[in-house]
C-alpha cells in the first residue's frame, strides 16, 4: 500500500501514556475511591441502575497488578461522528490486550452500533491494526447513528457476546452513546450475561464534558484544523483587504468549537449561540451587532473582516425557533402534499403567510428567498425541518447586507460589503490526530481495557489532568450513573449524561468577552498556522486555550 511521508512517519509515532501506566501492564493497580452518586436525581437514576448505580470512582497506580487472569474477548463499536484520535483508541485498547495476554481476541463491529446488532465484524490482528496507528477517521471499522437502546437491541446484542464468548463491549461516543452504554451495561449485569460495558468520551463538538470528564478526544485536533484555516483566511483578508469572510464551523448545539477557534484566531466577530439565548437575541439583533463591526471598521478604511458562525446558532434564536416549531406544525402529516402539490413559490408563499402567525411570519419575510426554501425543502424523516443543512453564514451575510443597505441610505455608512461563505466541518473531523488527541486517545483505549481487566462494568474511561504533561495525567475511570440525570427527551422523561454547554460565567467565554469589542473594531488576527507533529514540545504537545482557560493556565 501507498502512504505518505507523513503517514508512515505518524505510523512510528510512540503515544504518550500516562506515568502510572508506563510500568508495564504487571505493575498496574487499582486504587478505589469514593462511592458516587448522579450529579441530580439521585432517586430516580439509582431506580433505574440497580446494578450499576453509586459504583466507586476509580484510579490506576503504580504496583502490583492484581486483576484476575481472565481470557478477555473484546468488542469495539465507534459510534456517531467521526473524531481524530479513534483509530488509537482502538489501538490502545488491542495493545493492553494484546500485552495482558497474548490469546485475548479483539472483534471490531462494523459499521457503528449496528455492527453488533448485525454480527458484522472482524477480528483484529497487529497487521491491521498497525495500518491505524496515530491516523485519522473512523475508517478502521466504520462508524453509524444507530441508537442501541431498545431492549429488543440489547437482547440480540446479548446473543451476539454469547456467540462469540465477549466478555467486554466498548462502546467509543459521545453523550448519547455512553448514555446508552450505561443503559447496556444495566442491562447485562441484570440479566447475569457475564459482559462488561466501558464508554470512551468522543466529540468534536466538545460538549460531552463535565466535573470527571475534562474534555472530549478530537476536539483539540478539530479546532486546530479549522483553526488553521481561519488564520489562513484571516491572512488573506488582511492582504486582499476587500471581503468580509462568513465561516461557519460544526458544532450541532453546543459553540465550543467556534469559541475555542475564536481564541485562538481572534477574527472580528464570533457568534456563542449560549449568550444568543440567554440574551434571547433576535434575528435582527444579531445582524446589527455584525453590522456595527462592518462600519467601524469600514471608517478606518478596512472594509473586510472574519465572522465565525457555530453551526447550531440559528436554534438558540428564541424567535427562529419559534418559526421552526410553527412550520412543521404546518406541514403535520397530509398537509405536507397539499403544500407540495401548489405550483409554484408565490402560491407556496401565500400559503405560508396565510398560517404562519403575525410574529413567525415577520421572521420569515426577512430571510433571503433561498434560506425561505431551504426551509421547506430539507426536511428529516419525521418532517421536521433541518435546522442543522440551513446556511447561517449565507443567513447572516445577507441580513448584514440588508441592515448596510438602510445604514447608506440614512447616510451613516459609507463602506464597500462584500461577502464570502465558508463551512468548515468535515475538513476537521478525520485529520491526523495532534500529538494531544493521539495521546490521549492511546490512554484512554489503554485505559478502558484495564478497567475490563479488573471488572469494572458502566464505567467511562477516564484520563484528566489534561493541561499538563501526559506524564502526569491521571488514568482511571468513572461510573456513567455519576454524570447523569432525569431530562425530557421526546416526551420521556429519561436518564441522560447532561450536555455541556458553553458557561458564559467561565473562563474561555469571559476571555473572549474581555477582548472582542476590540478584535471587533481592530485587526488582531492571529494564525496559529498547522498542527505540528514533529519539533519542539511548546509547539508540538499544545492543548486547547478553551481547556488552558478552564485550568487557569493563562
Ligand atoms: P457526534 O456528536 O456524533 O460526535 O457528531 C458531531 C458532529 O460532527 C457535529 O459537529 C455535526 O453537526 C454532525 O456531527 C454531523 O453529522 P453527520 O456526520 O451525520 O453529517
Amino acid at each position: 500500500m501507498n502512504v505518505s511521508p507523513l503517514q508512515q512517519a505518524r505510523y512510528e509515532y510512540t503515544p504518550k501514556l500516562p506515568g502510572m501506566l508506563r510500568h508495564g501492564i504487571s505493575d498496574i493497580c487499582v486504587s478505589e475511591g469514593e462511592a458516587t452518586q448522579s450529579v441530580a436525581d439521585q432517586e430516580q437514576i439509582k431506580a433505574l441502575f440497580p446494578n450499576t448505580y453509586g459504583k466507586k470512582e476509580i484510579t490506576f497506580q503504580k504496583g502490583q497488578n492484581t486483576s484476575p487472569a481472565k481470557k478477555q474477548v473484546v468488542g469495539v463499536i465507534l459510534s456517531g461522528g467521526q473524531a481524530p484520535g479513534g483509530h488509537n483508541v482502538v489501538c490502545g485498547l488491542y495493545d493492553a490486550l494484546k500485552a495482558t495476554n497474548p490469546e485475548n481476541v479483539l472483534y471490531g463491529f462494523k459499521g457503528g452500533p449496528s455492527g453488533l446488532i448485525e454480527d458484522d465484524y472482524l477480528v483484529f490482528d497487529d497487521a491491521y491494526i498497525d495500518q491505524f496507528r496515530n491516523t485519522g477517521g473512523f475508517d478502521i471499522i466504520g462508524s453509524g447513528r444507530t441508537k442501541l437502546e431498545t431492549e429488543e437491541q440489547f437482547e440480540i446484542a446479548a446473543k451476539v457476546c454469547a456467540k462469540h464468548g465477549i466478555t467486554a463491549i466498548v462502546i467509543i461516543g459521545g453523550d448519547d452513546s455512553n448514555t446508552n452504554a450505561a443503559v447496556l451495561a444495566e442491562y447485562m449485569a441484570a440479566h447475569k450475561t457475564g459482559v462488561q460495558v466501558i464508554g470512551c468520551p468522543k466529540t468534536i463538538d466538545g460538549d460531552l464534558k463535565n466535573d470527571d470528564i475534562e474534555a472530549s478526544f478530537g476536539f483539540d485536533t478539530a479546532t486546530k484544523t479549522y483553526s488553521e484555516l481561519i488564520g489562513n483566511i484571516e491572512r488573506d483578508c488582511n492582504s486582499a483587504k476587500k471581503y468580509w469572510h462568513f465561516i461557519k464551523v460544526m458544532g450541532r448545539s453546543a459553540s465550543h468549537v467556534a469559541l475555542e477557534c475564536a481564541l485562538e484566531t481572534q477574527p472580528n466577530i464570533c457568534l456563542i449561540s449560549e449568550e444568543v439565548a440567554e440574551k434571547k437575541m433576535s434575528l435582527s439583533q444579531i445582524a446589527d451587532q455584525i453590522a456595527d463591526s462592518v462600519e467601524k471598521r469600514a471608517a478606518k478604511g478596512m472594509n473586510f473582516g472574519v465572522v465565525i458562525i457555530p453551526e447550531g446558532v440559528v436554534e438558540f434564536v428564541p424567535e427562529f425557533s419559534a418559526l421552526i416549531a410553527e412550520i412543521n406544525e404546518m406541514l403535520a402529516g397530509s398537509k405536507a402534499e397539499e403544500f407540495n402539490a401548489l405550483p409554484d413559490w408565490d402560491a407556496k408563499y401565500a400559503f405560508i403567510s396565510k398560517r404562519l402567525s403575525e410574529e413567525s411570519m415577520k421572521v420569515f419575510a426577512i430571510l433571503p428567498q433561498s434560506i425561505q426554501q431551504q426551509l421547506f425543502l430539507d426536511r428529516d424523516p419525521h418532517g421536521n425541518v433541518q435546522v442543522s443543512l440551513i446556511e447561517s453564514e449565507k443567513l447572516f451575510s445577507a441580513l448584514v447586507g440588508d441592515k448596510l443597505a438602510a445604514r447608506k441610505a440614512a447616510g451613516t455608512y459609507s463602506g464597500k460589503y462584500s461577502a464570502l461563505h465558508h463551512f468548515f466541518g468535515y475538513e476537521g473531523r478525520c485529520a491526523f490526530p495532534s500529538n494531544f488527541d493521539a495521546d490521549y486517545c492511546y490512554s484512554l483505549g489503554y485505559n478502558a481495557f484495564m478497567l475490563i481487566q479488573y471488572g469494572y462494568t458502566g464505567y467511562l474511561s477516564k484520563v484528566s489532568n489534561l493541561s499538563r504533561p501526559a506524564e502526569e495525567w491521571v488514568a482511571g475511570g468513572m461510573p456513567i450513573t455519576k454524570m447523569m440525570n432525569m431530562e425530557r427527551r421526546h416526551g420521556e422523561d429519561k436518564p441522560v449524561i447532561r450536555k455541556a454547554l458553553v458557561e458564559l460565567d467561565g473562563a474561555p467565554f469571559k476571555y473572549f468577552e474581555a477582548h472582542r469589542d476590540q478584535w471587533a473594531e481592530e485587526t488582531c488576527y492571529t494564525f496559529p498556522g498547522a498542527i505540528q507533529y514533529f519539533g519542539p514540545s511548546s509547539v508540538c504537545d499544545l492543548t486547547t486555550r478553551t481547556l488552558a482557560l478552564e485550568k487557569g493556565m493563562c
